[in-house]
């Protein structure tokens, strides 16, 4: 269906047991672990994965700082050079990677062309960034020495990503990574393996017409366990995860008791104001967007909604008048809005959130049904649901990862609506919809979002990225992609010069010997 069967074939992707690569080979093929990956969208089977061993992760490990000692010492324009050929071999597969995520994870094919997209983005990002890693001069304080600072590669980094952005979220690690120095052992979310696996052979064809070592990109496709052992593993200075803030902490931890480096991005609990001063008919879309988009499951998902309420039930006609249309059906299906959630058990915390806040007091304005019949026989399409809310409630102190949205009413100024916003465990992204200067401002201001991300008259989800991505509090702390990101994938190293006679010594101390 689709021609699913055609992209498999183009992108590489046979049901083979590809546990881990590193580079160029492909190992752990007769593990008895295996697991076919079946599509959220129809339910039939895409591929078997065998799950790496403790003893298959010991070898990529390996490889991998076997690869470091070489890739470190090519200049850095140069990794730039063999990003671009990543980037530029992107670009050719872009449609067949595009529906490959849609297929294996459920969102829309614009979205799957969109994620594709990202990961040709920060290429292009890692490219310039690669005659850019530039640390501070400074003057010394004693006469004829130099002081300036430089960051050298720092290892192995090791990458976990989530089902949601399958491939995106690795790309901006990964491609900084390498243009920094850097090997990455990546661990893909064990629902989308399939598509990391596709990724895996571009990367192998660059590192082949490249005559480059093998392990400077390595996959491995594991359960949690796999995860575990990077988190504790001294040879992997900085561990990436991206998924649950409930996963974040164990990571953070373990990393953290070894000192390591952790670079976590969490869940969110996003929200959108919405002032009297709001442009609506703006606003509607970029909500919409935000709270049905990929099904709910981005992880800077628009969850709350927080309108003044003068406006609020305009606003909640508006939504109940938009809702009942959105197209719900398979993400390949041109016309389509809304795909599939990931599996059942993320249809069951939908349902289950829905039923506590209701015995919590909310009421469920519309959605909230298992879709049946045809075209809906993997009990995995739901329709979006919409809830009257209170900030306080347990379940909207959560972040579930599906399609529901919270209206909670605010009835004082903006800094009543900003209170509620901050008001969460979760500090991704935020945004506001006003065309008053004063409340846009304040909202900005230090008084203002307490998130890693804080839009004025745009969405909280679909960042761009040449910013730094990431939030605060149990979002974990981490910025990834654009800006100065690059920064955590090195060392940073401060170097004096002394091209005097003499030896003088700093704070003007006297040590005659
Ligand atoms: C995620 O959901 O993990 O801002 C990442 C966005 C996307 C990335 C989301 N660019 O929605």
């Amino acid at each position: 269906p689709h021609g699913i069967q055609h992209v498999l074939r183009e992108l590489g992707v046979e049901a083979r047991n590809a546990a881990w690569s590193t580079g160029l080979q492909w190992g752990g093929a007769g593990n008895e672990h295996t697991r076919t990956i079946h599509s959220p969208t129809d339910g039939h089977p895409i591929g078997t994965v065998a799950f790496a061993t403790a003893q298959d992760y010991n070898t990529v490990v390996e490889q991998a700082q076997e690869a470091f000692t070489t890739w470190r010492l090519v200049p850095a324009p140069k990794r730039g050079e063999i990003v671009r050929q990543i980037g530029n071999k992107l670009r050719e597969n872009k449609e067949a990677l595009g529906k490959l995520v849609s297929y294996e994870m459920g969102k829309i094919l614009q979205e799957g062309l969109g994620e594709v997209q990202e990961m040709i983005d920060i290429c292009d990002f890692a490219v310039g960034l690669s005659r850019q890693l530039h640390g501070f001069t400074m003057h010394s304080e004693r006469p004829a020495h130099r002081m300036y600072e430089q960051y050298h590669p720092l290892g192995v980094v090791g990458i976990i990503s989530a089902f949601n952005f399958p491939v995106a979220v690795w790309s901006w690690n990964a491609m900084l990574a390498a243009v920094c120095g850097d090997v990455s052992i990546w661990k893909p979310s064990e629902k989308t393996p399939l598509v990391a696996v596709a990724v895996q052979h571009i990367l192998n064809d660059v590192l082949r017409e490249n005559e480059l070592p093998e392990g400077v990109f390595n996959l491995i496709i594991g359960d949690a366990e796999i995860g575990a052992a990077m988190a504790a593993d001294t040879r992997v200075p900085l561990v990436s995860a991206t998924g649950s803030t409930r996963m974040g902490k164990k990571v953070g931890e373990v990393v953290g008791g070894r000192l390591g480096r952790a670079l976590l991005e969490l869940g969110g609990n996003n929200a959108i104001i919405l002032t009297e001063h709001a442009d609506l008919d703006m606003a509607m879309r970029a909500v919409v967007f935000g709270a049905v988009g990929t099904a709910g499951q981005r992880c800077t998902t628009t969850r709350r909604l927080i309108i003044h309420e003068g406006i609020f039930e305009d606003v909640k006609a508006r939504l109940l008048k938009i809702y009942p249309n959105l197209p719900i059906g398979h993400p390949l299906q041109e016309g389509n809005l809304v795909g599939p959630l990931i599996d059942k058990a993320a249809v069951d915390s939908f349902r289950n959130a829905l039923t506590a806040v209701q015995q919590e007091g909310g009421t469920l304005l519309l959605g909230g049904e298992v879709l049946e019949g045809a075209g809906y026989e993997t009990g995995t399409y739901v329709k979006p649901a919409l809830v009257e809310a209170r900030n306080e409630y347990h379940t909207v102190q959560e972040e579930t990862f599906a399609p529901i949205l919270y209206l909670i009413k605010y009835s004082g100024g903006v800094e009543e609506a900003i209170a509620i916003q901050n008001g969460v465990r979760q500090g991704l992204s935020s945004s506001i919809f006003s065309l008053n200067m004063r409340e846009t401002e304040t909202y900005l201001s230090h008084a203002g979002s307490d998130c890693g991300i804080a839009n004025v008259n745009i969405g909280t989800s679909g960042a761009e990225i040449g910013g730094a991505f990431g939030g605060e509090k149990e979002t974990g702390g981490g910025r990834e992609s654009g800006s100065d990101a690059w920064r955590i994938y090195m060392r940073r190293q401060t170097n004096t010069i002394n091209y005097s006679t003499q030896l003088p010594l700093a704070q003007g101390i006297k040590f005659d010997v």
